[in-house]
């Protein structure tokens, strides 16, 4: 019963991680400054377009707030 319970929750653990497939945040961030630069942005596929509207503040880099809205 208890074993059944824990691999019911394994499983979905699982399938959420293997569907979590848009790059995480702190791996984009290449230097660790806390922000995304249009050249990070861009190892993961963010172009140029994409990149000033996601950049809300208009500050020249995304924040993980402005990244999130991606999702
Ligand atoms: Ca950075
Ligand atoms: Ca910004």
């Amino acid at each position: 019963m208890y074993k059944a319970i824990f691999l019911a929750i394994a499983l979905s653990f699982c399938a959420a991680t293997a569907f979590a497939n848009a790059p995480v945040f702190a791996d984009i961030d290449a230097d660790k400054d806390g922000a995304l630069s249009a050249e990070e942005a861009a190892t993961v596929g963010i172009g140029s377009e994409l990149f000033t509207k996601l950049d809300v503040d208009q500050n020249g880099t995304l924040s993980a707030e402005e990244y999130a809205a991606l999702k």
